[in-house]
């Protein structure tokens, strides 16, 4: 495949409901939207960076001029046989992954219609259909949490994550385990806590959840190693793993028990395969993270799952839980036993809806070899 030009978008989508986490509250998207065109083929790619720099320092206003001034030229021109090959070409900008992941996604995409495979089976999947989970975010009351928790429920998703900071955390997860004995049930601190602050996170272990994302700092893995020993409730990490190389330090020093992988935190799906290996090496279930994604990021996180280690449900949702209209079609769907089918069409399956594209675009920009 040549690489003969790529265009970069960003569309506007508000959120069908605001997301709050301990870090701040999302009204509307900015989405950053990577097209590679070679050979006749179209690839798409979601960067999934924020409006802001608070969960990643990457963000929107970071990864666009990386991307045209560096990432874009080192791919322009080139022939290559495979989205793998991304990677080396793209190694000599150090991280911003987001942006390197958006990228390699998108050759990933446009390989996989070439080769006229399922984007699943060309990473190596192995699932025909993957368990989904829903993470809700902090509301204004408990009571408004507890109704949404409900509609979820009913909806049939099959693991119940809320997010949790220092004031909405053990009194809520009371509230919930009152109600719900027996449902799975996880939380995200998105970094919220210190390791100072242990014998308030032990209180957790009471709840009886599937997992405590994420407690602290990116930069913590080895307090996380010490707080996990202080705990009943299996650590996760998600911030924290930025890499194959990170991931096997934090499995080296027992860290977490589980790992959330995003394809973009990692910098795209070869490095994501790379850290699904390694837990996997470690007998560490992981499960895929979600980023508030359109359906172009959520199909290829679809793909993703398919792979043999990711054995819980993840963050991967139905499109209406976003969206009053996705920009793929037929929006991502689950079924009332908390399932999403996978498609064995070329590519992921969907189609993108690039006239709805267009309309949602306030900047474009289109590179040529
Ligand atoms: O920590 O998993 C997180 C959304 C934005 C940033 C960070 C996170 C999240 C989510 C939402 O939890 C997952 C989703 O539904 O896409
Ligand atoms: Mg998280």
């Amino acid at each position: 495949m040549k690489i003969e030009a790529i265009t970069l978008r960003e569309i506007h989508m508000p959120l069908v409901h605001f997301f709050e986490t301990s870090f701040g509250r999302t009204y509307s998207r900015r989405i950053l939207l990577v097209t590679v065109h070679c050979d006749g083929v179209d690839g798409w790619g979601e960067c999934v960076v924020g409006e802001n720099p608070f969960y990643s320092s990457e963000w929107i206003e970071s990864a666009w001029p990386t991307l045209t001034t560096y990432l874009i030229p080192m791919l322009l021109g080139k022939t290559i046989k495979s989205g793998r090959e991304v990677p080396a070409l793209l190694e000599k900008v150090r991280d911003h992954r987001m942006a390197k992941g958006g990228l390699e996604n998108a050759v990933w995409e446009a390989e996989s219609i070439q080769k006229g495979l399922p984007l699943w089976k060309l990473l190596g999947g192995t699932r025909s259909e993957i368990p989904c989970g829903v993470s809700i975010g902090i509301q204004d009351s408990v009571e408004q949490l507890l109704e949404k928790i409900d509609t979820e429920l009913k909806a049939g998703y099959r693991r119940i994550k809320v997010k949790v900071k220092p004031g909405w955390d053990t009194n809520v997860l009371e509230r919930i385990r009152s109600r719900w004995a027996d449902i799975t049930l996880s939380c995200d601190a998105n970094s919220a806590y210190t390791l100072d602050q242990i014998e308030h996170l032990r209180k957790f272990d009471q709840f009886n959840l599937l997992m405590i994302e994420q407690p602290l700092w990116s930069d913590e893995i080895y307090y996380h190693a010490r707080l996990q020993k202080e705990l009943r409730t299996a650590i996760c990490l998600d911030e924290s793993i930025v890499s194959a190389r990170s991931a096997a330090f934090a499995l080296d020093i027992g860290a977490c028990r589980i790992i959330n992988i995003k394809v973009g935190r990692v910098g795209g799906f070869s490095e994501a395969i790379a850290v699904h290996d390694a837990a996997q090496s470690h007998k560490v279930p992981v499960w895929c993270g979600g980023m508030l994604e359109t359906g172009i990021g959520r199909a290829q996180n679809i793909a993703l799952s398919t792979l043999s280690n990711f054995s819980l449900p993840g963050d991967v949702s139905a499109s209406k839980r976003y969206w009053k209209e996705d920009i793929i079609e037929p929006e991502v769907t689950v079924s009332p036993e908390g399932m999403i089918a996978v498609s064995n069409q070329p590519g992921t399956g969907y189609r993108i809806k690039t006239d709805f594209i267009e309309k949602l675009t306030v900047r474009k920009e289109t590179l040529r070899a």
